[in-house]
């Protein structure tokens, strides 16, 4: 991998690692409006599969999504601002953490739901043979969700071009995947003729390299595709969780395997630092311009608003 390369997807993973850090500080100190729920220790899976997309298909998350986002656009004043519920913010401070909205990229907070929804946003690239495809990230919770699996069984049936990018962080809130999910992960897909991997490595290139693959076979075969990202949240479900049904070792286990951490230990000590330090003013300058900014205007809060 050449260096530059490296540096840029350091680059990626730092800035959503500190935005999420100082977003939890921010909230500890008054500042957010909402929850939130931090994806600190999944910057690789974020980064990594975004990589592997153009620009022109289309991304949607889930109510952790701040990573993908920040994969998606860089827009770290934007998402700020939004967060803080400014109306300089992507969707007007309306949104807040959990809708989020940039060109071709959709949250929102329901387990599961934008699973289906990218489905349907699949088939209308299909239908309108743009050659773009859609990626759905989803959690392992979602598998719970029965309109993910009617969604799924449809994208086989009429062979929608949707790679569903499955990040298993072990958790949905507090409770364990071998609690939620009875028989296997892979299964599931093969039991709906869907092509899967997973991938279980704190490498984001070798995320980079499977994510690749599952793109081009979404794009060539005009197909679905589970691939199936075991990760680990260093952080509680949302910034309130004390995290008391894990223990600290285990989360210990995982924090030796932090993709962030590994990354940085190949780059040179020069260049980190100097990224690091543009992340962190970005991020600084964001809060300073949110904090200038306006509040949301509730005056005006049907404007936007779908009406029949
Ligand atoms: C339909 C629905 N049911 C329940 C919830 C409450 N809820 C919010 S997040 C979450 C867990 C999601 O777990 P997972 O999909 O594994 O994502 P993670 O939080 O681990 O990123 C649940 C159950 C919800 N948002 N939507
Ligand atoms: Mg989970």
């Amino acid at each position: 991998m050449a260096t530059c390369a490296k540096l840029d997807i350091y680059e990626q993973m730092y800035l959503i690692r500190a935005f999420e850090e100082r977003i939890a500080e921010l909230f500890t100190r008054g500042e957010l409006f909402g929850t939130t729920h931090p994806c600190i220790g999944q910057e690789a899976t974020a980064v990594g599969v975004v990589t592997a997309l153009e620009p022109t298909d289309v991304v949607t998350s889930t109510h952790r999504g701040h990573g993908h986002f920040l994969a998606w656009t860089g827009d770290v004043k934007g998402l700020m601002a939004e967060i803080m519920g400014r109306a300089t913010g992507v969707c007007a401070g309306r949104g807040g953490s959990q809708h989020l909205y940039a060109e071709n990229f959709y949250t929102n907070g329901i387990t599961g739901g934008m699973g289906a929804v990218g489905t349907g946003m699949a088939l209308a690239e299909k239908q309108q043979e743009s050659g773009n495809i859609v990626c759905s990230f989803i959690g392992d919770g979602a598998l719970a969700q029965g309109i993910l699996h009617e969604a799924m069984n449809m994208a086989s049936l009429w062979n929608a071009p949707i790679l569903y990018a499955l990040e298993n962080n072990l958790y949905a809130m507090s409770t364990h995947v071998r609690d939620t999910l009875a028989g296997g992960i892979v299964p599931r897909a093969d039991a709906l003729g869907i092509e899967s991997a997973t991938v279980e490595s704190e490498d984001v290139f070798e995320i980079i390299e499977a994510s690749e693959k599952a793109v081009e076979y979404v794009r060539e075969n005009c197909r679905p595709y589970l691939l199936e990202l075991r990760t680990y949240r260093f952080c509680g479900h949302s910034i309130n969780d004390e995290r008391a049904y894990r223990t600290r070792e285990e989360e210990d286990e995982w924090r030796k395997r932090d993709p962030l951490a590994l990354l940085a230990g190949a780059l040179d000590g020069a260049d980190r630092r100097e990224i690091e330090g543009r992340c962190q003013a970005r991020i600084e300058r964001a809060i300073a311009a949110a904090r200038k900014a306006p509040v949301q205007d509730l005056g005006d809060i049907g404007k936007g608003l779908w009406k029949s």
